[in-house]
């Protein structure tokens, strides 16, 4: 029997991956290990199976992902820095029937944005924010965030953090989970493939969400940065493991939609 080739495997009728026609032929900047590329390829995954392309418009953060622009081929919008969910706003109200996303770190949504992401969800805005928790501000060098765990050290806290100094690590998708304009809040990660496909589902149903004007639809990524924690990508994911999912626990926080308040409008209660 004849050996056999690589020719011989390398057909199309064997493949069983491929990447997403969204995704560009761009090089991905990001470290080895880091959770941004990841989640991009699902975003562009979604967008092609849903087949909204020419529907999508995507806001593109300050942060790592700043050149997001480069890897998917949708249009986009580039917001200063925790500005994402007000561009998504305004972009999405002028063109209603459009499918409008934004990507932000927890430095961008969780620090500097986060009066416009409470106002964000608080009013219902028809969009879906992303937001990669990876506790730690990555681009500038590993500082400390709102996010990063009690006595994590970073650049900023090189003792680690301590409560009595820098407060507490924020919990912000509680927080919105907890607004009346919020229809479906999440928290996923992608450090393993079953856990990457659970992410992959949250975003699927967010961008439908934004189809049915239900409200807004908030996924967290729980992420690691192995550069700004200065571990190799393996340990950051067990780091991650061990110390962030006890404080933020993956899960649905909310899903159905935004809470009716009919009945406290005062037309009603004047009745
Ligand atoms: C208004 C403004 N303030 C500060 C900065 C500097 N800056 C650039 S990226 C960044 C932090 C990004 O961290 P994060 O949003 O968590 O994203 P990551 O890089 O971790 O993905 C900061 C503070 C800026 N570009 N603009
Ligand atoms: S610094 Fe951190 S968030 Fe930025 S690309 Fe590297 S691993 Fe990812």
């Amino acid at each position: 029997m004849a050996e056999l080739q690589l020719a011989d495997i390398i057909k199309p009728e064997n493949k069983v991956y491929g990447k997403s026609k969204i995704m560009t032929d761009t090089p991905l900047h990001y470290c080895y290990g880091c959770s941004h590329g990841v989640v991009h390829k699902l975003i562009a995954e979604v967008i092609e199976e849903l087949d909204i392309q020419e529907e999508t418009v995507g806001v593109a953060p300050v942060g790592c992902s700043v050149m997001m622009y480069n890897y998917i081929d949708i249009d986009w919008m580039e917001a200063a820095h925790g500005r994402a969910p007000a561009v998504a706003t305004g972009y999405k109200r002028v063109n209603p029937k459009k499918y409008v996303f934004s990507y932000q770190g927890d430095g961008d949504l969780a620090a500097i944005g986060t009066a416009e992401t409470m106002h964000a969800v608080n009013r219902g805005e028809n969009i879906v924010m992303i937001f990669i928790n990876n506790a730690t501000y990555g681009m500038t060098g590993g500082q400390m965030a709102p996010t990063t765990m009690v006595g994590q050290v970073t650049s900023t806290s090189p003792y680690g953090r301590n409560v009595d100094i820098n407060g507490y690590p924020l919990r912000i998708t509680e927080l919105l989970a907890m607004l009346p304009g919020a229809a479906y809040v999440t928290r996923q990660s992608v450090h393993t493939p079953a856990n990457v496909r659970k992410c992959k589902k949250a975003i699927r149903k967010a961008f439908e969400n934004s189809a049915k004007n239900i409200g807004t639809s908030f996924i967290e990524v729980v992420s690691t940065c192995n550069s700004g924690w200065k571990i190799d990508p393996v340990a950051a994911n067990q780091w991650m493991e061990e110390n962030m999912f006890p404080f933020y626990p993956l899960g649905d926080l909310k899903d159905g939609e935004r809470d009716s308040f009919e009945q406290f409008s005062v037309q009603k209660l004047k009745k």
